[in-house]
C-alpha cells in the first residue's frame, strides 16, 4: 500500500487547499454571506468553533475598548518614538508592542489564572489578597497609574454592564470585584483594571457558555490565549499612532535634558 511520508507541520485551524480558505471548517463565502463579524473569525481561529452571537460581541467590545488608550501608555509611546526616528510601519507596530506585558496590557492571562484558582479553592478575597502580598506577588488585574477608586475606568464598568445583562453567569467577575473592595480599602489607586475585567470575565464566559469542557478550559488558561486580545486590540492604535506622526511630519524624539535626574 501507500507510505505517507512523515509531515513536518500538523495545523488545525484552517485550510486553504481547496476552491476557497476556511477557518476551523467554515468556508469564506460562509463568512461573508452569513455576516460573521471579527469576533466569529477569533472564535474559529483562536478557540476552533463557532461561539454564541453574546460570546463574539463580548471579543469585539474587548478588541474596540483596548484598541488605544491615548500617546501616553508605554506602547504607544515606544511607537511613537519609533516612527520619528525614520522607522516603518512593522518597526514602529512591533516597537510599541514589545511593551505588552505583565504591568502593561499583559496581565490578562495571569489576572485570569490567579482569579481562577483563587475562586475555585474558595479563597476569601482577604486570604487571595494575602497570601499574593506574602509571596511577593502584585495581583495581576489590579492597580492602574490614572484610575482610582473614585474615577473607575469607564472600560471596566462597560464591559460588567454587558455581561450583567448577557453572560449567564459571572461569578469569577463578582470575585474580582470583591478582591478590588479589598485593595482599594488599602489604596486608592488598586482598581480593577481593564485587564481583571478581561481575565475574570473570560473565565466567566468559558464557564458559562457550555461551550467548552473543564479539560479545555484549564488548557486555555495555562497556555494563555487572553493577552492575545490586548495586543490584537492595541495593534490598531498602533498603527493609527505610526501613521499620525507620518502624516503630522514629526522630527526624531529627543528627551529633554531637563526631565531626566543627572546623578552619580
Ligand atoms: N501595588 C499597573 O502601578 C501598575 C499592586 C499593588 C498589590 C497590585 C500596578 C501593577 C498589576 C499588573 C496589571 C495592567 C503597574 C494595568 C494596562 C492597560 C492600560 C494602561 C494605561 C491601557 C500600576 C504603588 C503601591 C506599591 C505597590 C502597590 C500596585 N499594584 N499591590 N497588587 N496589583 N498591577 N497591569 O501606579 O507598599 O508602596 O510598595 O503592576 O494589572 O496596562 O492606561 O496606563 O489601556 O493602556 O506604578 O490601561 O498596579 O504603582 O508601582 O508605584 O505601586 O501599590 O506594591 O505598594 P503604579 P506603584 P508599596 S492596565
Amino acid at each position: 500500500g501507500k507510505v505517507r511520508a512523515p509531515t513536518h507541520i500538523i495545523s488545525t485551524i484552517s485550510d486553504d487547499r481547496g476552491e476557497e480558505p476556511c477557518y476551523a471548517g467554515v468556508p469564506m463565502s460562509s463568512i461573508v454571506e452569513q455576516g460573521y463579524g471579527v469576533g466569529d473569525v477569533i472564535s474559529l481561529l483562536w478557540f476552533k468553533r463557532s461561539l454564541p452571537r453574546y460570546c463574539t460581541q463580548f471579543i469585539e467590545i474587548c478588541i474596540m475598548l483596548c484598541a488605544d488608550h491615548g500617546p501616553c501608555v508605554s506602547g504607544a509611546h515606544n511607537t511613537i518614538v519609533t516612527a520619528r526616528a525614520g522607522k516603518d510601519l512593522v518597526s514602529s507596530l512591533v516597537s510599541g508592542l514589545l511593551t505588552i506585558g505583565p504591568r502593561f496590557g499583559g496581565a490578562i492571562d495571569d489576572a485570569a489564572r490567579y482569579f481562577k484558582d483563587a475562586y475555585d479553592r474558595g479563597l476569601s478575597a482577604y486570604e487571595f489578597v494575602e497570601s499574593m502580598k506574602k509571596k511577593g506577588i502584585r495581583v495581576p488585574g489590579i492597580g492602574h497609574r490614572i484610575k482610582r477608586g473614585d474615577n473607575r475606568d469607564k472600560r471596566v464598568e462597560l464591559l460588567q454592564k454587558f455581561a450583567r445583562t448577557h453572560f449567564p453567569s459571572v461569578k469569577y467577575m463578582e470575585y474580582a470585584v470583591q478582591v478590588e473592595t479589598y485593595t482599594l480599602s488599602k489604596a486608592n489607586n488598586l482598581v480593577l483594571n481593564v485587564d481583571g475585567a478581561i481575565g475574570s470575565l473570560f473565565l466567566d464566559l468559558l464557564a458559562g457558555s457550555g461551550m467548552f469542557s473543564k479539560q479545555e478550559i484549564d488548557e486555555i488558561v495555562e497556555i494563555g490565549y487572553l493577552n492575545g486580545l490586548f495586543v490584537l486590540a492595541r495593534s490598531i492604535g498602533l498603527i493609527g499612532h505610526t501613521f499620525d506622526q507620518k502624516r503630522l511630519k514629526q522630527p526624531l524624539y529627543r528627551h529633554p535634558w531637563e526631565d531626566v535626574l543627572y546623578t552619580k
